[in-house]
């Protein structure tokens, strides 16, 4: 019987430890493929727009360019090898999010998902099909089928908005790089939206769950917060073990501090484990996996009532990458059905 595993990712930092994660599982297999463990990765898609009058999909876009091979590796998003002719044609019509680049090879997923979308597939489908060329070795997942935009509460004016003003997080996140204060987070469309029957399904029929060093408030919080991921995380026969995205009190990607902060999370590897919660006291999380330098927590992850382990948790490359993976997977017992 495959292992089944399921990943409640955000982009950068899901797509790297995912990469990581099947490294792992492929070596720990005997003829480089692995045979023993299915992979579904259910993707945020607290960060998709409208933009041009196409549906841009970060988050899934960075995991499937990354698993496919064809991410911009410096970056961390966008495809290798792109160009910007399509984009600066648009600029020079004044349309469309100047600071906010969708190359010429990007364009061509938008447009495709777009037309799909157009005919009536549900984004589910969408995505199934678009993974169809990119081949990313797990089943990938959206979050919903329905529309959930993560924007932010501005407690700051800036040049083109005022303090109390609401935008889309990428534009505070890409425009502004989160250096402008915000008052909280709105999942716009959250309450009229529903986790996807397949996503539910990988929830509860799951072997183990991780949730890798995503973001913890806008990509993993944003999928927690959809009608029914969390009732199902906290009720399945799977262990659900995390790894710390904070190492030694800052992120291991992007700008976690200032989402953590808004939401009043301190920003170390126990206040976001604590955020999270262990599943015996009404949160979602069994086991917490540390970097190196956090072990001093151990001790107060028991209190909390969670098993800790450590780590190295910096996602350097591959193989480091894999030997997390190996380690969170080793803190999950084995289920009865496994
Ligand atoms: N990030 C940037 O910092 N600048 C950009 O111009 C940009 C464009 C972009 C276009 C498509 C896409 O899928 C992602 C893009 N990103 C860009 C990255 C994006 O902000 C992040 O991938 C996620 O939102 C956070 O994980």
């Amino acid at each position: 019987m495959k292992k089944r595993i399921t990943v409640l990712a955000g982009g950068v930092g899901g797509a790297r430890f995912v990469r990581g994660l099947l490294a792992h599982l492929n070596a720990a297999s005997t003829d480089g493929v692995s045979n023993n463990a299915a992979v579904t990765v259910v993707a945020n898609t607290g960060d998709d727009m409208w933009l041009n009058g196409l549906r841009v999909c970060p988050d899934l876009d960075t995991i499937m360019y990354t698993l496919g091979g064809a991410v911009d590796e410096h970056q961390g998003w966008g495809r290798s090898g792109e160009s910007q002719r399509t984009s600066a044609e648009i600029s020079a019509y004044g349309r469309g999010w100047d600071w906010f680049t969708l190359g010429d090879l990007d364009l061509g997923t938008h447009i495709v998902r777009t037309d799909m979308l157009r005919e009536g597939l549900s984004l589910t489908q969408a995505t199934e099909a678009l993974c169809r060329r990119w081949r990313p070795g797990v089943r990938l997942l959206p979050m919903s089928d329905q529309s959930v935009e993560t924007h932010v509460r501005l407690s700051q004016g800036t040049p083109e908005h005022s303090a109390g003003d609401l935008i889309h997080f990428e534009e505070w996140w890409v425009r502004y790089r989160a250096l402008v204060p915000v008052s909280e987070f709105v999942q716009i469309g959250l309450e009229k939206a529903s986790a996807t029957p397949e996503v539910l399904e990988a929830i509860r029929s799951a072997d183990v769950i991780l949730l890798p060093p995503s973001n913890p408030v806008v990509s993993v919080g944003t999928i927690m917060a959809v009608p029914g991921v969390r009732d199902a995380v906290r009720s399945t026969a799977a262990p659900v073990i995390g790894l710390s995205p904070i190492i030694g009190g800052s992120a291991v990607r992007g700008m976690a501090e200032q989402c953590l902060e808004t939401v009043g999370v301190e920003a170390t590897a126990l206040g976001v484990a604590e955020s999270y919660g262990a599943r015996s006291r009404g949160g979602v999380l069994d086991g917490w996996l540390m970097d190196v330098t956090d072990e001093g927590y151990l001790p107060l992850l028991e209190e909390a009532g969670l098993q800790g382990a450590t780590a190295p948790l910096w996602m350097t490359d591959t193989p480091t990458t894999a030997a997390m993976a190996a380690a969170a997977l080793a803190m999950a017992p084995p289920t009865s059905r496994s």
